[in-house]
């Protein structure tokens, strides 16, 4: 997020899109609505289902799904053919205007109203309500990102958000709400394939000798940038990867085309996965280790406004279970034992050939996560200044450069880390697949409240078991009514890619042609149907369009709608 949380109920306008607030954020759902109700503050929702914040909005816009580009260009039309636009800034802060000027210039509202289905007026009132401000914040999440756009998605908002002069002030911002408790920490950890920690990239010569020399190890690390975990699937099909740890994720449920991923993991020669209960991916193991749950250890999260708190131990980890990080530091002296081993071996046998010296001696050997921190501020500028006796007094944002700095609430204030705001000109194109004569439905998937991802966790709370039992396809009642489908019966889905069985549910909120499911249930797993392309960037997949088919089972009754007591 540029921004924080707070800062949605001192705001004079709130753009929401792509995220199901209530449901998702419930914290900084119940913000907007007090937001609304008590700081009169205007709501534009723009989202394809009627998600509950829609009851708060002063306007919503339903576009069809995988076309948020034309509606974006669109609203930066108007927003410049009107001359809402915020000159000073653009001029003083940003480059490459005209481009974008040149870009959106082809997107009028009618255009766009062809390829959303969102009407021109409507267009025009909510480009005119963000620009309007003064203050705007556009809040968004999955319906932004998960498409085979996804990033252009993003640099599209990115570029509205600047037309009006919204980054770097109070109130303004461009702010994704991250999904995980530490999603954030895990990514400024350098937990992807091409950062070390605080996003130093791992092709930095000078960033590499820095760590190099901290870790003491005997060997270069490598500048090579390495798989995202969604393309180690199809590497590992074709035999370019043989070894996986799976630590916290249940990708046999949660990755698209799931098919593809059993057969990916079940031709690894070694599966190890490390969880806090035997899941549907840790079934495929050869070996499972297991690991002690939030609640049993030290550390730190770090949440959607970058601000990093302190998690405390309240219990022991049951059995043998341990601490990720134990976890992690156990395997690598291991490892490193066993290459010291073999390179002593060899020299033994008069071989010259050296084996890179993993690690020096005493190192991976941390005696808490207070001590892992510490190393991790002396090498990660926005952490630099955070320690555990800081953080004792209370959560800090980063970047927080040294001791005595407070945090950043507000990124990109007097300046854009990059100096001048880039504005990037994106063009709208279609999702990888859609509706045809053979699949003519667009699915759509995501979550609700009741439920976490692949519900490992949440479906061993009896209480919300109870409350939402079984995973169920949202339908619009008119195209029910054309297959002769009831509320509450079963019917088939089928994709190019597999088929599920599920309950159906009627509701408006689901728009005529889609039909809306989530990951949660094992018994419908949804990811069988969904389509694997990848945004060429950020990797992502296209989890939120995808082309299916629904059947009528003939021996279903149908049984009325049991399958929620609250929605
Ligand atoms: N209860 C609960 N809360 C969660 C989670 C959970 O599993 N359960 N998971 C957490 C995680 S990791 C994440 S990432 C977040 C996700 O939070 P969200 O992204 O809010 O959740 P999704 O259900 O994926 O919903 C995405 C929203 O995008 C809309 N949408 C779909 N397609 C499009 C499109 O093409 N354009 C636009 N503009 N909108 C579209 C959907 O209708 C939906 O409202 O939730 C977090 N919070
Ligand atoms: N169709 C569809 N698929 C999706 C999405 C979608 O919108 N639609 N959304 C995608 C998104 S945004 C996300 S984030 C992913 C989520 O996908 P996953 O991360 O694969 O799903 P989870 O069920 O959250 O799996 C987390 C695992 O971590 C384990 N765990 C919990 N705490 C700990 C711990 O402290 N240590 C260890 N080692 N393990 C722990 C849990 O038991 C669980 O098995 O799903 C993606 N898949
Ligand atoms: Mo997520």
């Amino acid at each position: 997020m540029t921004n924080s949380m707070e800062e949605v109920e001192d705001t004079d306008c709130i753009l929401i899109t792509g995220s199901n607030t209530a449901e998702c954020h419930p914290i900084i759902g119940r913000m907007v609505k007090r937001a609304v109700d008590r700081r009169r503050a205007k709501l534009i929702v723009i989202d394809p289902r009627k998600v509950e914040l829609v009851k708060f909005a002063h306007i919503w816009l339903r576009p069809r799904p995988g076309t948020d580009i034309a509606w974006i260009n669109a609203m930066a039309h108007v927003i410049i053919q009107e001359g809402l636009w915020d000159e000073e800034y653009v001029k003083n802060r940003t480059e490459g205007f005209e481009a974008l000027r040149t870009c959106v210039a082809e997107y009028s509202p009618e255009r766009a109203e062809r390829i959303t289905g969102i009407a021109a007026q409507d267009l025009r009132r909510a480009a005119r309500r963000y620009a309007q401000g003064p203050k705007a914040m556009i809040l968004y999440a999955m319906g932004i990102t998960q498409h085979t756009k996804g990033t252009d998605n993003v640099k599209a908002l990115a570029n509205l958000a600047m037309l009006c002069g919204n980054i770097g002030v109070e109130g303004g911002g461009l702010s994704p709400l991250r999904g995980q408790n530490n999603v954030q920490g895990a990514c400024d950890m350098g937990a992807l394939p091409n950062v070390l920690p605080g996003y130093q990239p791992v092709t930095d010569e000078t960033v590499l000798a820095r760590f190099q020399q901290r870790w003491s190890t005997g060997t270069r690390l490598s500048n090579r940038v390495g798989l995202t975990a969604t393309e180690m699937f199809g590497a590992a099909r074709e035999g370019r990867l043989r070894a996986m740890l799976v630590m916290g994720e249940n990708p046999v449920l949660s990755e698209a085309n799931s098919s593809h991923v059993r057969k990916a993991l079940g031709s690894l020669d070694m599966l190890i996965v490390q969880d806090i209960f035997l899941t549907e991916t840790a079934q495929m193991a050869d070996v499972v280790l297991p690991a002690a749950s939030f609640a049993e250890k030290d550390g730190t999260f770090t949440n959607t406004e970058r601000r990093v708190q302190r998690v405390r131990k309240a219990l022991d980890p049951p059995g043998r279970a341990l601490a990720d990080w134990e976890i992690l530091c156990a395997v690598a002296q291991r490892v490193s034992r066993k290459m010291q081993a073999r390179q002593a071996a060899m020299n033994e046998a008069g071989s010259h050939a050296s084996h890179p010296r993993l690690f020096s001696h005493g190192y991976w050997e941390y005696k808490s996560p207070a001590e892992i921190f510490d190393e991790l501020a002396e090498l990660t500028p926005a952490y630099a200044g955070m320690s555990y006796s800081r953080l004792e007094r209370g959560g800090i944002q980063w970047p927080c450069p040294n001791k005595y700095h407070p945090g950043t609430p507000v990124l990109h204030k007097d300046r854009f880390v990059r100096g001048m705001g880039k504005f990037h000109a994106v063009e709208h194109t279609p999702s990888a697949e859609e509706p045809d004569e053979t699949y003519p439905f667009l699915l759509s998937t995501g979550r609700t409240r009741f439920h976490y991802h692949t519900g490992t966790m949440t479906r061993r709370s009896q209480g919300l078991s109870f409350i939402a039992p079984e995973g169920f396809v949202e339908m619009n009642p008119r195209d029910a009514a054309a297959l002769d489908i009831r509320d509450g019966e079963r019917a088939r889905l089928v994709s190019r890619r597999g088929e599920i069985t599920s309950r159906v549910r009627l509701t408006e909120r689901s728009p005529h042609g889609m039909v809306f499911a989530t990951f949660h249930f094992r018994e419908s797993p949804v990811n069988v149907l969904t389509n694997d392309a990848l945004d060429p960037t950020a990797k992502i997949p296209e989890f939120k369009v995808s082309a299916v088919r629904v059947e009528k089972l003939p021996e279903d009754p149908g049984q009325g709608s049991p399958t929620m007591l609250l929605t």
